[in-house]
């Protein structure tokens, strides 16, 4: 598997376990008061302060998204999307010395963002929709797909069934991989992610985390994200609010199991649980190899 990550001007080092900073900027998370989000200056200085804090907590690359990914939500427009994300990625590229990583499954904001300084994209779509394979490939950026059962987000949740969830999210995410080759992503820049959460139960999304290791097989940068997922909440029966200790319980197990980027809403204590986690696996100031 490669260690370094070519993502525009920065490198990505895969031989360490990398802390990826949540930045959403919808309306529910960076409103201004009303109902509408606004690309205002003062929105877009919150999310420029909350970038520069996971920054400095330990995240080397913040993710950014303008759509609400959440089971149930409805679609945003694409002019939205843009209006909410470019803004955002534009002053994080001017002011912060940081990889960004754009979360979307549109084809413009793709090579926007790309324009406005993102270095990685990253779509729960796997860039399915029409043309976003061609924008991506266009851009040069390296990619994390994602598997979903369930075309979109809308629907994922609505009756999840696997004869063997790691058989069939490994084989969606191989079959993606050849996809994006084939469309001229170089392999070497792909990363792939299980998706947890997007069309599993419960039981799926543990069987998935407990077998991480093989996804390994692939031979691509794996991506985790389980962040105060509803798994975490139905698991300890806790809400969105209280679920911190069972997030970084899945965090030491999923680097134990291979995952390189860990995708988090809580920066700070994340951080700690990947240098402890790697120093018991690899020894104090040791590379993984
Ligand atoms: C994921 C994501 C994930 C990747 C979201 C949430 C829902 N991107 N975007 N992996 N989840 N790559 O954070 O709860 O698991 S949005």
């Amino acid at each position: 598997m490669i260690t370094k990550l070519q993502c525009a001007d920065r490198v990505l080092d895969l031989s360490r376990v990398q802390v990826m900073g949540i930045l959403n900027v919808t309306p529910d998370s960076f409103s201004d008061g009303g109902n509408l989000y606004q690309a205002s200056r003062l929105s877009v200085d919150k999310a420029l302060v909350h970038a520069a804090n996971m920054v400095a907590d330990g995240a080397s690359m913040i993710d950014v998204g303008g759509e609400s990914t959440r089971p149930g939500a409805s679609p945003v427009g694409v002019q939205e999307e843009l209006d909410r994300v470019i803004p955002v990625v534009e002053r994080i590229k001017a002011e912060l010395d940081t990889l960004i990583s754009v979360d979307t499954s549109a084809p413009e904001v793709m090579i926007e963002s790309a324009k406005a300084g993102a270095g990685l994209i990253n779509d729960v779509r796997s860039l399915a929709r029409d043309g976003a394979m061609e924008a991506a490939a266009s851009t040069g950026l390296p990619v994390c797909i994602m598997h979903m059962q369930g075309a979109t987000p809308a629907t994922m949740q609505l009756a999840p069934h696997y004869e063997d969830v790691l058989a069939e999210v490994c084989d969606f995410l191989a079959q993606r991989a050849d996809q994006c080759v084939a469309a001229g992503i170089p392999r070497e820049r792909i990363v792939v992610d299980p998706g947890f959460g997007f069309g599993k139960t419960l039981e799926h999304n543990l069987t998935l985390l407990r077998r991480m290791d093989e996804l390994e097989a692939l031979g691509m940068p794996i991506l985790v994200g389980t962040s105060r997922k509803t798994m975490v909440g139905q698991a300890l029966g806790r809400e969105v609010g209280d679920r911190l200790a069972g997030s970084l319980a899945t965090v030491a197990l999923a680097i134990e199991r291979g995952g390189r980027i860990i995708r988090v809403h809580d920066v700070a204590a994340t951080a700690d649980v990947v240098r402890m986690t790697e120093a018991v696996l690899y020894g104090a100031g040791q590379e993984r190899v």
